[in-house]
Formats: C-alpha cells, sequence, structure tokens
C-alpha cells in the first residue's frame, strides 16, 4: 500500500472515525490542502518521514474523505484518541491544532464534527441537562426567563441580591453574575452566594422558585475549592466561562460527585475563535464538547437579534448540537444573551422555540421602572411569544411591557 492520505472512494465507519469537516482558503487545491491537514495531524510532517511505514500509516493516518469546493472531509481514527489520559486537551490538539498555523494555509475553520460513541462515551456529560433544570424550576414547558445582575461589577454583595430578589418578584426564573464577576474585593464570592441565597430562600418561602448561576472561574486547581465554597453558602447553580478557564476546568467540576447543582456555561472570548468565517472554531463545535464536558446549559446566541455577533444558520447548529442526539448524553438548555430586551422576544423565539434560557441584563434593568418592572415586562413579553399574541397587543393590558417597548423600540 502508498501512503496517500487522499480517500476519496473510501466509506469510512462512522463509529471508527472521529470525522471532522474543515473549510479552507488557500492557493492550493482542496484536495492538497486536506491531505496536508491530514498529515499534519496524523502520521506526517512537512516531509516525507522514513520512519513512517505503510503499517502505521494504514492504523493511525487521517483519510481525507470529502474535497470539493472550499470544503474538506477528515476522518481521524479513533485509535488516534485512544488511552486513559488525552482527554479533550488532546482531541483538540489533533483535529484543531497545528493545522490553524500552516503557512500553505490562509484561512481554515473546522465547522463541524461527528464524534463516534467510543470517543463520547467515556464522557459523563450534563448531570441535570434541559430536563433537569425545567424540573428544578417547575417550569416543564416555557423558556426558562432570566437576567443578569447589572452594572457587570460594582455592587456590593447585599445590593447585588437585591437584585436577584426583585427579579425575582417580578417573575424571573434565572439570574446570573455577569463573566466579569468572580471573587473581587468589592463583591467575595462566598459572601455575594450567602446573601443571595437569602433571598432565593426568601423567595421560594414567598411562592416562587428562582436559581441563579454563581461564576466560579478560576484556575483548574482552584475549581472545586471555589464551587465547595458556593455551596456551602447555598448555591443552587454554578457558573463556568469555558473558554477563558478551559474545557478541563468545566469537566472537573461536573464530574465530582460533590457538584450536584447544574453548571450554567458562559462563552466569553468564543469571538475570537468563532467570528472569522474563513478560520477558527465554530460555535457547534464547541457546544460539542461543551455537553461531552458536563455542562448543562451554553450560551448560543440570539438568532441575529440582540448586541452580539451571530451567524444564524451556525446558532441553529449549536442548537441541534446541545438539543439533538449525542449517542445518549441529557439534552442542554441554549442560553439566548446579549443585547436583549422585552421587544426582542418574539422575533428570537420564532427561531429558539420554547428550549431556551432567555436573558437580559441592561434589558431588566433599564426598564424606566426599575428590576422588577423589567422583569415583569420581560415575563410579559414570553408569555404573549408563547401564547401568540403580537407584543403591542399583550401591552395593551400590561404595563410595564409597555413602558419597555416605548423605550426599546
Ligand atoms: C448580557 C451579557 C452577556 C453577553 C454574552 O448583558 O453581558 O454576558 O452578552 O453574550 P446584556 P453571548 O443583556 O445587558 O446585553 O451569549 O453571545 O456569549
Amino acid at each position: 500500500m502508498s501512503i496517500d492520505y487522499l480517500a476519496l472512494d473510501e466509506e469510512l465507519d462512522p463509529e471508527g472515525y472521529l470525522i471532522c469537516q474543515y473549510t479552507v482558503k488557500s492557493d492550493l487545491d482542496i484536495e492538497t490542502a486536506g491531505k496536508r491537514i491530514a498529515e499534519e495531524e496524523s502520521t506526517g510532517t512537512w516531509t516525507h518521514p522514513t520512519t513512517l511505514s505503510d503499517e502505521i500509516f494504514e492504523r493511525y493516518g487521517a483519510k481525507v474523505v470529502e474535497a470539493e469546493g472550499d470544503r474538506t472531509r477528515i476522518g481521524y481514527p479513533v485509535i488516534d484518541f485512544s488511552g486513559e489520559i488525552g482527554e479533550i486537551p488532546q482531541i483538540l490538539s489533533i483535529i484543531a491544532g497545528n493545522l490553524f498555523g500552516l503557512d500553505s494555509l490562509d484561512g481554515v475553520r473546522l465547522v463541524d464534527i461527528e464524534l463516534p460513541s467510543k470517543i463520547v462515551n467515556k464522557y459523563p456529560g450534563p448531570q441535570q441537562g434541559i430536563e433537569g433544570l425545567r424540573g428544578i424550576l417547575g417550569r416543564p414547558e416555557k423558556p426558562l426567563v432570566g437576567t443578569i445582575v447589572k452594572p457587570k461589577i460594582g455592587l456590593p454583595p447585599e445590593e447585588f441580591s437585591d437584585y436577584v430578589y426583585e427579579a425575582g418578584k417580578g417573575g424571573l426564573t434565572n439570574s446570573k453574575d455577569d463573566e466579569t464577576l468572580v471573587d473581587q474585593d468589592f463583591c467575595p464570592l462566598e459572601e455575594r452566594v450567602s446573601y443571595v441565597s437569602e433571598k432565593l430562600d426568601l423567595l421560594e418561602e414567598e411562592g416562587h422558585k428562582m436559581i441563579h448561576a454563581h461564576n466560579i472561574s478560576t484556575s483548574v486547581h482552584k475549581i472545586l475549592e471555589a464551587g465547595d465554597l458556593a455551596l456551602e453558602n447555598g448555591a443552587r447553580q454554578l457558573m463556568v466561562d469555558v473558554l477563558t478557564v478551559g474545557f478541563s476546568g468545566l469537566q472537573a467540576l461536573a464530574e465530582d460527585p460533590s457538584i450536584k447543582v447544574p453548571i450554567h456555561v458562559h462563552r466569553a472570548m468564543h469571538g475570537a475563535i468563532t467570528k472569522n468565517p474563513d478560520h477558527g472554531i465554530s460555535m457547534p463545535v464547541i457546544a460539542k464538547l461543551v455537553r461531552m464536558a458536563g455542562g448543562d446549559a451554553l450560551h448560543t446566541g440570539t438568532y441575529g437579534t440582540g448586541k452580539m455577533h451571530a451567524d444564524i444558520s451556525e446558532e441553529l447548529m449549536s442548537k441541534e448540537a446541545l438539543l439533538g442526539e449525542m449517542h445518549g448524553l441529557k439534552r442542554m438548555m441554549p442560553v439566548a444573551s446579549g443585547g436583549l430586551h422585552p421587544g426582542l422576544i418574539p422575533e428570537l423565539m420564532e427561531n429558539s422555540g420554547n428550549d431556551v434560557q432567555i436573558q437580559a441584563g441592561g434589558g431588566v434593568s433599564g426598564h424606566p421602572d426599575g428590576v422588577r418592572a423589567g422583569a415583569k415586562a420581560l415575563s410579559q413579553a414570553v408569555d404573549a411569544a408563547v401564547k401568540g399574541i403580537e407584543l403591542k397587543e399583550y401591552a395593551k393590558e400590561h404595563l410595564e411591557l409597555k413602558k419597555a417597548l416605548d423605550k426599546w423600540m
């Protein structure tokens, strides 16, 4: 057999390979570009190593199974990912490693991955998932509706918890720390969790169930300790900035038996990786890895509404990555966040459906009558969309919504 990474006529057994789809921008033809990626990331290098035998190539070499237009699909043999230790860091070092720096390729984007059960089944995945979250909140069908405490940083713990209480009184099911708040001197984690937990208890006594995600993003060697600290003080949900912490931090938490609360996953920094259409890694790929690593809810975008860049087709793929079948892993909750306000909800929900956690920070705290009214207005907008009633019509009977629409539409 001769060493040629091109295997266009070969049918790959989907259980024997991790198959990646890349788009490539290069002066090279797409077949050659695909071969460069396959050899760099499996058994080759820039020249033919005299140590590479036909046998090694046959067992461990990646195969280019499609190359057309600007797209190529490459299958990496499952054995390349074997062993107990490598896990997600090793998967990424192979399928998303050196290839991004190859000089012969002006741009490469990893747009999708198909993971075989042999790899996925090594991971327990989400412990709660969407059903777990819905169960905790007693909200089986409607979207979850939440807020991010604003300003992003600066509120001391007690005022912070007042915000959460007001949001709960306005009907929200969820609230969370912002991605930039962890344990700063002006709002230490321990005190913040303790105050917020008291307010959540009070809300529950008053008949309203709500959870708050506490951001414990830190170095991997401290994350379990931070999680324990939050739980000891009554945390109902934890939050991790998965890309700044790393997938390993999320996995360490999700797989620790003492962590029994859901984990909210923020994707801060993803724009550096996902935004360039010619280069980087798509959000759906990140979503699949987060699901394997054990996140329960993940930010996946607001479908063209709001303040953050969006590619709707990728956002729909991310939604599918969280909600579709994945070798038996629990389904995750997609989170829509970023520049949302009540006026955007119908457009958002046309794409998201009901399986979504909708969150607004400014779109709640910026309401002319404050947080409680802002929370009511957001809840009313979601109720209107669920019932299929036009916002303006619904606002005739719902003053908070009317004021929000007057301000933002
Ligand atoms: C939302 C906010 C979120 C990001 C996340 O605040 O700051 O952290 O928008 O974006 P606001 P994404 O509601 O005031 O805009 O989910 O796209 O990663």
